[in-house]
């Protein structure tokens, strides 16, 4: 495979795409030697085919906000790729978001996807509208005016999008709510929908739960336990909240957690009420974590990221790149023995190299954080039967899910040195099915 010659295209069609180039640069590098061993795999162009998305749609977002101004907007969805069933991906909302970090996301969740053995393609979207600091009236007008552009390009068999950063139940009902009045009809063409309405129980935990489980699955691997460890989580969101409630179920200590404004040190742990306490922090909506100290006496530190603190195990959960080579020094000169990506993309490659070079045990967001597009995929399931399976049915399922990505990791990614390159086993496995998918299906 000529890697280069592939990213220079790509870098030459869409200049400044960084995420986007970093998310396939990873792939690539890591799937070649697999690649080369299918000669059809070139000759149908695979790569070539897998890199771009199917489409892109960009629509323009007009809303009023309270005060009677009226706001613009911008609005995506990026349709990757769909030989294995129908496009799947959440929506993110946030300031930030542009082309490239959709690109990467949509990227990111063909692999993803087709790792939870379950038939969904890859896509993602969202806008940069920020709902932090908006009135529910103001949410609910934004995504009405979205769902007005979007809901041509969606469908419960054609593209199926969810939540992400800044699209929780709220955004998804709004959503859903304009998607069901234009459409008319009540199908499940989102997830992460309340419970009244066609969502799945353990949805809302599902990612955090779902990446303790993987991460479980790698310390036994390995001969050692969760039970009694200490860890550092990122963030202080939905995905962060179910982590830090599994980890402390399954015996583990938290002692992080984080926002834009810094870190929260709690060596007594962040277990019941305080676990909770995150999501009363998420709906004051100034974005920041510090009130906790006072709240709990714990330890604030500003403007800095939790990976400085000595912990046995590393959980990135709030957003791409949020570890990069100085984290992954600091946290390797304290001994950190595993590090699960819950967000997408959490570490840089640099810090990924430095963990690979160094054997620490290293997961993927694409494997780590599938748990929740998974329960989204049983959602969906449910949906197209008509029923709801209750919360100890879907946990089932779920484990049984990381399970099985954990293996299809550890049969492609295991060295001679029997060191397990979670990266490769991930991206190699989900690369297999898509690749047969599309070469099975010729050139379309
Ligand atoms: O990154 C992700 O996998 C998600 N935001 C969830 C996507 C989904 O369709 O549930």
């Amino acid at each position: 495979m000529k890697i280069e010659q592939i990213i220079n295209t790509l870098e030459a069609r869409h200049p400044g795409e960084n995420e986007y180039l970093q998310a396939v640069r990873e792939v690539l590098v890591t799937i070649q030697d697999v690649y080369n061993e299918h000669p059809e795999f070139e000759k149908s162009q695979i790569i070539e085919r897998l890199v771009e998305p199917d489409r892109i749609f960009t629509f323009k977002v007009s809303w009023t906000d309270d005060r009677g101004n009226v706001q613009v907007n911008l609005g995506y969805r990026i349709q990757f790729n769909n030989a294995i069933g129908p496009y799947k991906g959440g929506l993110r909302f946030h300031p930030s978001v542009n082309p490239s970090i959709l690109k990467f996301l949509g990227f990111e969740q063909i692999f993803k996807n087709s790792l939870t053995t379950l038939p969904m393609g890859g896509a993602k979207g969202g806008s940069d509208f920020n709902p932090k600091g908006k009135s529910d009236a103001e949410v609910m007008r934004f995504c009405q005016a979205f769902m007005l552009e979007l809901w041509r390009y969606i469908g419960p068999e054609t593209d199926v999008p969810a939540g992400d950063i800044g699209v929780g139940g709220r955004e998804i009902a709004y959503l859903y709510g304009m998607y069901r009045k234009l459409a008319r009809e009540n199908t499940g063409v989102l997830t992460g929908k309340n419970m009244e309405f066609g969502g799945s129980l353990v949805r809302p935990e599902a990612t955090g739960f779902g990446g303790l489980y993987f991460v479980n699955q790698m310390l036994e691997t390995a001969g050692q336990s969760i039970k009694g460890k200490t860890i550092a989580i990122s963030g202080f969101g939905n995905v962060a909240w179910g982590a830090a409630l599994k980890a402390t179920e399954l015996g583990a200590k938290v002692v992080t957690i984080s926002g834009p404004d810094g870190y929260i040190y709690d060596e007594k742990g962040i277990s019941g009420e305080k676990i909770d306490y995150m999501l009363e922090l998420r709906a004051t909506c100034n974005d920041i974590v510090s009130p906790y100290a006072q709240e709990f006496g714990a330890v604030f530190v500003a403007g800095r990221r939790p990976w400085e603190v000595k912990v046995d195990i590393a959980l990135p959960c709030a957003t791409q790149n949020e570890l990069n080579g100085d984290d992954a020094r600091k946290l390797i000169e304290n001994g950190v023995m595993c590090v699960g990506e819950i967000s997408n993309m959490g570490c840089t490659p640099e810090a990924i190299d430095l963990f690979i070079e160094n054997k620490i045990m290293y997961g993927p967001g694409k494997a780590v954080n599938a748990g929740g597009v998974a329960t989204s995929g049983l959602e969906m399931t449910q949906n197209a039967m008509h029923l709801s399976w209750s919360a100890a049915e879907v946990d089932a399922k779920l484990q049984q899910i990381m399970h099985d990505i954990h293996e299809q990791c550890v049969r492609h990614g295991r060295q001679t040195d029997g060191y397990i390159n979670y990266m490769k086993g991930a991206n190699v496995a989900g690369f297999l099915k898509v690749a047969k998918a599309m070469l099975a299906q010729g050139i379309v």
